[in-house]
């Protein structure tokens, strides 16, 4: 072969070779030695969970540390939890202790909506996701991944409606709030004065601090200022802790069960007892069972998996005349 073709042979394959490796040759390439390796799926083994809870004040509380707890057993993922005893200096501390370990999530019940954008911040900065579970923050939604709870505008609105159809022609009632600043407490109250008639009037709100204990002084207050079923007829409640501590200033005060239309939220056993006993004439549902839910997320946003911005609990209205019945078999 003369020198002159096999010099036009090699030319030619080699431009054909840089041809193809130009247009990017798939399936003739020889295959890489440096395969990227298979991405880990995570499971609950491989999950630490972070639940600075923010306290014990109420049964319903109780019942979602229960969930927590007991969903973390079943699921085997571990679980750092603490209890801030109401104060958010003490859930902001947690969760720096959790980013310092290194967790996969933080879920975290706010104490109140305002406050966290710096510690979110820390976290997100960590690359640990965040759940807001029950409350809501304030904080901009960039800063966490997704939010798991109640409505609470919509108790509010609910418990209003129960206000509209008992008095027609109108009345006066207290408020007694919830935690200030706490997102169950401003929906609460908002939902309220969204759907009350105008002839509805609320002559007074003061705080319990969703506990027993500090609604009793509230309600003696009331009582030292307010005549029971003259100068109001009705009381809302932002939680059957609160309102069980009510009941005890009313009782001492002389009010009977049914003197007064009260409207509570939690749907606790409590609760329950308290329209079986004539005190509740209705009680808003607020679910604490949130445990399953917030795991199932976690698992997904560990495996980088898409969640729900938002994910609102489905609740109703609970009445004392199926109260007895249902009060075997309530959860929580
Ligand atoms: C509501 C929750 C409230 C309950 C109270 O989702 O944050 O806090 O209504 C509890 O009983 O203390």
């Amino acid at each position: 072969m003369s020198k002159k073709l096999l010099f036009t042979i090699l030319v030619t394959l080699v431009l054909t070779s840089l041809m193809l490796s130009a247009c990017g040759a798939p399936a003739t390439s020889a295959p890489s030695t440096t395969q990227a390796p298979a991405k880990k799926t995570f499971t609950y083994a491989d999950m630490t969970l972070c639940y600075p809870q923010l306290g014990a004040e109420s049964d319903w509380r109780t019942a979602n540390t229960a969930s927590i707890k007991e969903t973390a057993d079943k699921v085997g993922a571990k679980l750092i939890f603490s209890d801030a005893q109401q104060k958010q200096e003490n859930q902001i501390s947690a969760i720096r202790a959790c980013i310092q370990q290194g967790v996969s999530v933080i879920a975290l019940p706010p104490v109140v909506e305002d406050g966290w954008d710096a510690v979110l911040t820390e976290a997100k900065n960590a690359g640990i996701p965040v759940i807001i579970v029950d409350r809501s923050v304030s904080a901009d939604s960039s800063l966490y991944a997704a939010h798991i709870g109640s409505d609470m505008k919509l108790e509010g609105e609910r418990a209003a409606a129960e206000f509209n159809k008992k008095f027609p022609n109108g009345a006066s009632i207290l408020e007694l709030s919830g935690t200030t600043g706490s997102g169950a407490a401003v929906g609460r109250a908002a939902g309220l004065r969204n759907k009350l008639n105008a002839n509805i009037k609320i002559i007074d709100s003061q705080t319990g601090n969703f506990t027993r204990a500090e609604a009793l002084p509230v309600m003696q207050a009331f009582l030292q200022k307010y005549k029971p079923g003259v100068d109001f007829q009705g009381i809302f409640i932002h939680n059957d802790d609160m309102g069980i501590g009510a009941i005890e200033a009313l009782k001492a005060a002389g009010v009977k069960p049914g003197d007064l239309f009260i409207v509570s939220v939690d749907g606790t056993r409590g609760g329950f007892q308290a329209m079986v006993d004539g005190w509740f004439q209705a009680d808003v549902e607020c679910n604490p069972l949130l445990g399953p839910q917030v795991f199932e997320m976690a698992l997904k946003l560990m495996n980088g998996q898409p969640v729900d911005r938002e994910t609102l609990t489905n609740e109703t209205v609970y009445y004392p005349d199926n109260a007895a019945q249902l009060l075997p078999s309530r959860k929580y």
